[in-house]
């Protein structure tokens, strides 16, 4: 699956290590209307590449925290955000994580930004991501029902997704409908599985109620699960 050659020198991307990360996988499976599964999108070899990535990232020197929230709990996963920090208490994006440590938000690599605008397209969607949160969650690690609504107004309006990316343990993924009260459906999220919700999908309510434990590929040695979300207007 090939990425524009446009795209690819708007982020100033490398496209050898793209073209290890990108799978040839194209299943897609429409959950409900803009918001689609793409089921083993990356070959085993992209994602022990990508799970390499986010430790490297995660033990780097603006690493992984775990943010405390607006009413002082404590989220159930760790994090670092990439490009701009989203600040867990005010719920707003900056250049700095003025939340934990003070320190300028790494980079968003252009490599994983273009990986994520394929995978939008690969679900018939555009994004030009801006920002990464990476998450990792250890076996007990959970994350509850809520919207991804602190992007600018302009992309939530216009319906420009969100690509998640998931890598380790199967994750049992919620995904509600646009109030709190709405059904619910359940989507194991597997490694390598990519995750795409824009248009009439992008404030849906969603989660994760749990971890599999024991199920990620035993090669990538994750105890647990990364998730990466790329997300445009956090700037
Ligand atoms: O881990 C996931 O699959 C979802 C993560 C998420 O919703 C978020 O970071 O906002
Ligand atoms: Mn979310």
């Amino acid at each position: 699956m090939g990425v524009p050659a446009q795209r690819l020198r708007g982020f100033g991307a490398q496209p050898r290590l793209l073209d290890r990360l990108a799978s040839m996988s194209a299943r897609r499976i429409e959950v409900c209307p803009d918001a689609v599964h793409l089921p083993g999108y990356l070959t085993l070899d992209a994602q022990r590449t990508l799970a390499e990535r986010c430790r490297a990232i995660g033990t780097g020197p603006t690493g992984w925290y775990v943010p405390t929230v607006r009413g002082g709990g404590k989220m159930r996963v760790r994090m670092v955000c990439l490009g701009r920090h989203w600040n867990a208490r005010t719920y707003r994006y900056e250049a700095v994580r003025s939340d934990h440590d003070g320190r300028p938000a790494p980079a968003l690599p252009p490599d994983l930004a273009a990986l994520a605008s394929e995978m939008a397209a690969a679900a018939g969607m555009r994004l030009l991501p801006d920002v990464c949160i990476l998450n990792c969650y250890g076996a007990d690690g959970k994350m509850g029902l809520h919207q991804d609504k602190d992007e600018h107004p302009d992309t939530l309006a216009a319906g420009v997704p969100i690509v998640s990316v998931s890598i380790g343990d199967t994750a049992k993924f919620i995904l509600g409908g646009l109030t709190r009260r709405d059904p619910t459906t359940m989507v194991l999220l597997a490694s390598g599985d990519g995750f795409v919700f824009g248009g009439r999908s992008r404030l849906r309510y969603h989660g994760v109620a749990a971890l599999l434990p024991g199920t990620g590929p035993p090669e990538l040695e994750i105890e647990g699960r990364f998730n990466l979300t790329f997300r445009q207007g956090a700037a």
